[in-house]
């Protein structure tokens, strides 16, 4: 809860941070640059998941690693509590990215090993972590929205590390008291000739990013938009390199193999996903400043307090559809299904959003009620998408690299923004109506083509659910 407070209540006010003018407190980028860093940070933030799955696996366990990364993560917001300006921004970045890819993956494995296998308070437990992080997610936007906007931006990100701060206090005696001392050692210790590869590995992929670096200040290309694509190629790259090693594997069966082709199909459909979810702090942040008329039942409200919408929605819907599921048992839909009828919902919702711009012209400040039935309706597919992905994910795993797999999961939302940071920037008012409409359109297109795959992909899936 505090992990995901800290996260989003700074995300709620970032973006507003980076283009403010400097005289308004901010840094005085231009929105474009603004909202392509918002995403190529998320996809970082997500992308370094795979370093701390493997840091837990083999070198700190997870519950150093978690408590690690949320050091780091406090740090990172402790940066921005300062006002040093832009290396302060990109000090913070490089924290909270590196600590979130600690602890985020790592912290929803341990939900898991707190129960048998069998247990049955396994499920309860899980729906109590979700709602912690929704939880965290919805009062974040509200406080640190407050501070930072109607106060001074390094107060809101203060109050994100005084967030993070207690939750470490939290971890740390609950943890004592609680967590198995078996979570303080790694499942899988790095062997002495592991380290010799792990070292060679990580000095060539170091000494290649950094020529790529010099060539790139070489030819005097070195600048902020490029460095973001050459990072969004990695985010893109890293799942591709994945999928082939799945692929071509010897240790991978070949009913593993069927299961892997499968789940390829489902992670195109998640990425496509994420990418919509998460425009949501940069896209639709910059049309709840720039285009609505933030005045409601006599309330001003602030901008930052829109994403709120995202955990609310997910509060409110998470019992309805644990419900329908449990009703509709062995009729319900198969996992590409809920998949289709979710990237449907994703579409439908910047479709909503087109509606006032089209009546209104995009100079217009338009209802807020517009942005709620926008987040009403991505919610929907995000309920229809992300836990189903999420247990899937698990089911689908080739038993070698069970691991790696869960990361997978979170590299669906690193691609979706990798894109993100690249397409952001094509958002303006005058071609926003294009915009919404472009990104839709490939949702639905996307949606009705994994309609039509659902039957061989649950040939695929053979006999799993
Ligand atoms: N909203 C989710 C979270 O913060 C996103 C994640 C699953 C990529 O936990």
């Amino acid at each position: 809860m505090w992990e995901r407070f800290s996260y989003y209540g700074m995300r709620a006010i970032l973006i507003y941070y980076m283009y403010y003018s400097v005289t308004q407190g901010g840094l005085g980028f231009d929105q474009a640059t603004a909202a392509s860093v918002m995403s190529i940070y998320g996809s970082m933030v997500y992308l370094s998941s795979v370093l701390g799955g493997y840091l837990s696996d083999r070198v700190w366990g997870s519950r150093r690693t978690v408590f690690i990364g949320g050091v780091l993560i406090m740090f990172g917001h402790i940066a921005l509590s300062v006002p040093a300006g832009r290396i302060a921004l990109f000090i913070s970045i490089l924290l909270i990215v590196l600590g979130t890819g600690l602890l985020k993956p790592n912290v929803s494995e341990m939900v898991g090993g707190l129960y048998d296998a069998g247990d049955t308070r396994r499920d309860s437990g899980f729906t109590i972590f979700v709602f912690g992080i929704n939880l965290g997610s919805l009062v974040a936007p509200l406080l640190v929205g407050w501070l930072g906007l109607n106060y001074n931006f390094h107060l809101g990100f203060s109050l994100a590390a005084i967030g993070m701060f207690l939750g470490l206090v939290q971890y740390w005696y609950g943890g004592k008291k609680y967590l198995s001392k078996d979570s303080l050692y790694p499942t899988d210790p790095l062997e002495p000739g592991d380290m010799k590869k792990l070292t060679v590995r990580s000095t060539v992929g170091l000494v290649a990013f950094a020529l790529v670096i010099l060539l790139m200040f070489l030819l005097g290309s070195l600048n902020l938009n490029n460095f973001v694509l050459l990072l969004s190629v990695i985010a893109i790259a890293t799942p591709v390199v994945y999928f082939v090693i799945f692929l071509t594997s010897k240790k991978v069966t070949a009913t593993e193999r069927k299961h892997v082709w499968a789940y390829l199909g489902l992670f195109i459909a998640a990425a496509i996903f994420w990418a919509i979810e998460e425009q949501g702090s940069s896209v639709l942040a910059l049309f709840a400043a720039n285009q609505t008329n933030n005045h409601f039942l006599g309330m001003h409200i602030l901008p930052s307090w829109y994403q709120m919408l995202n955990p609310l929605f997910i509060l409110i819907y998470t019992p309805f559809f644990a419900a329908l599921w449990n009703r509709l048992g062995k009729n319900q839909p198969s996992s590409p299904a809920k998949f289709a009828t979710g990237m449907l919902f994703a579409g439908a919702s910047y479709l909503i959003i087109v509606i006032p711009v089209v009546m209104f012209g995009s100079g217009a400040k338009v209802s807020p009620l517009w942005l709620v039935g926008s987040w009403a309706v991505v919610e929907i597919a995000e309920l229809l998408i992300s836990p189903i992905g999420l247990s899937v994910t698990t089911k689908l795993a080739p038993k070698a690299f069970q691991s790696q797999m869960m990361s997978m999961w979170f590299l669906a939302d690193a691609a979706g923004q990798a894109v993100n940071s690249q397409i952001v920037k094509l958002y303006t008012p005058e071609n926003e109506v294009g915009y919404f409409m472009g990104v839709a359109i490939v949702a639905i297109v996307a949606g009705l083509i994994m309609f039509v795959l659902v039957k061989p992909i649950k040939n695929l899936m053979a006999g799993i659910k």
